[in-house]
């Protein structure tokens, strides 16, 4: 019974410590687990030596009012004698892996059958981060998380060079070495995959590549039913329309028109959001004035177009802003038509004049503490730290500068967030563009640990509270 009362006890503590995987084997971080083998083992040690005290005390003892056998007493010294001998046996291995064969870990029996159940930066299956993979768009998958990565292989609305489509796998591929065991950000000052959040792998959501209308609604479908999942750990006051906490999305681009289903999914939620949009391109050309290719009623949804599309559609507040720019316009017209979007500017050369503070001070001053969403185009970057992309412009923040910027948005109300136009075809045999993506990644999970659940945490007197 005691055993049981503090393994509940114990179960709540790491719940609360390293989040609810470290208690289902398949998931456990090895630290987790570990700890809670560890801690087992130890109390069941102190339970035999307990018992066997207990039972030689009394079977030496002088019989009181004369109720005690012989019987009894032998019966007492038996119980200390296997109590005694279970403390001095080790505990065998439960693995099964056949006869004649000696595997076993010197002075660590505890930990015999977890040793080949965690990664190495090279090895397993490839997720991001090595992170935990759940068939979230399986009808049966109702298990709670707070954070996911999800993929959007998708690259059909592309005006330069396609093949973003593979940029889901390539980030995951970037992100090898990022793994739990070792994940202590010191930029943000803890580590992110042990504190509160539960954070795993969704994969992708399978978007067709030869019908774009029906390649939108896939994307605004999947996007909505993980937004609608439930999380492991509530928030005090959510800031969505209907008062519930929603989990944090984090979507790995595909090219940057997969922006549409996901403000339209957010709106719902939210109302309009403000953009954090790092591009060297405006992305909101009005496709009925001077921009290029337009043949058909669908082809106005490009990768060029889509926030033109939002801002007609009321996804995005007033208080949005470009970082990065630098691209050719069609015309000064681009500009003006860009602020009745709703957007701010900032071009990639004025960190040159204002520096890296001045740019983080630009975005928090337009943004504030509304609902924010972080969109990276990985164009933002020069071309010579991330070639890979589909329509790369000279002259961009190398990764070292972009990521100071990112790190300085920690406090804002971020909803959720992308990295996009990934085109890993283009990338060198060092992968430094899905290195980069994948980098970055971790620093905006960091933010979103560190910033807690948007509405807070609940009070410490709160019953819910872990
Ligand atoms: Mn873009």
């Amino acid at each position: 019974m005691h055993t049981q009362r503090f393994e509940e006890k114990l179960k709540k503590h790491i719940t609360s410590k390293y989040g609810t995987k470290c208690l289902s084997e398949a998931s456990s971080t090895k630290k987790g687990f570990h700890d809670y083998h560890k801690r087992i083992a130890n109390l069941t040690m102190a339970s035999y030596v307990f018992t066997s005290v207990l039972s030689l005390a009394t079977a030496m003892s002088p019989a009181g009012t004369g109720t005690r056998t012989r019987f009894d007493k032998a019966a007492l010294v038996l119980v200390s004698a296997l109590s005694l001998a279970a403390l001095f046996t080790p505990a065998a291995a439960k693995v099964n892996v056949g006869t004649g064969f000696g595997y076993e870990i010197e002075g660590n029996w505890v930990f015999i059958q977890t040793d080949l159940d965690y990664d190495l930066p090279f090895s397993n299956i490839v997720t991001y981060a090595h992170l935990p993979w759940e068939r979230c768009f399986n009808l049966a998958h109702n298990n709670p998380f707070d954070i996911a990565i999800v993929g959007f292989p998708f690259d059909t609305t592309v005006s330069v060079k396609p093949g973003a489509r593979y940029g889901p796998r390539g980030i995951r591929a970037g992100s090898t070495k990022e793994k739990p065991g070792r994940t202590y950000n010191v930029n943000y000052g803890l580590d992110w995959a042990t504190n509160w959040a539960k954070i795993i792998d969704c994969g992708d959501v399978p978007v067709t590549p030869y019908d774009n209308a029906h390649a939108f609604i896939q994307m605004e479908q999947g996007y909505r039913q993980l937004l609608h999942k439930d999380v492991v750990t509530p928030a005090l006051a959510p800031p969505s329309l209907d008062k519930t906490t929603h989990p944090r999305l984090i979507s790995l681009g595909g090219d940057h028109s997969i922006m549409l289903p996901i403000l339209r999914s957010l709106k719902s939620v939210y109302g309009p959001i403000s953009v954090i949009h790092f591009d060297s391109h405006l992305d909101s050309v009005n496709p009925t004035k001077g921009y290029s290719g337009v043949v058909s009623e669908q082809s106005k949804f490009t990768h060029g177009t889509f926030f033109w599309h939002a801002a007609q559609e009321g996804c995005i507040a007033n208080s949005s802003v470009h970082a990065g720019l630098r691209t050719k316009l069609f015309g000064l017209g681009d500009y003006e038509n860009d602020q009745e979007v709703g957007f701010s500017i900032i071009h990639a050369r004025d960190i040159d004049d204002i520096g890296v503070q001045g740019i983080i001070d630009k975005i928090v001053a337009a943004v504030g503490d509304k609902m924010a969403y972080i969109s990276v185009d990985i164009d933002v970057l020069d071309p010579g730290a991330a070639p890979a992309t589909g329509a790369p412009e000279a002259g961009g923040w190398s990764t070292r500068e972009f990521k100071r910027i990112l790190e300085g948005l920690q406090d804002l109300n971020i909803v959720g967030a992308d990295v996009v136009e990934v085109a890993p075809d283009y990338d060198t045999n060092a992968e430094i563009t899905s290195i980069a993506a994948a980098d970055m990644i971790i620093d905006i999970i960091s933010a979103m640990v560190k910033k807690g659940p948007l509405g807070g945490f609940k009070s410490k007197s709160s019953k819910d509270e872990l």
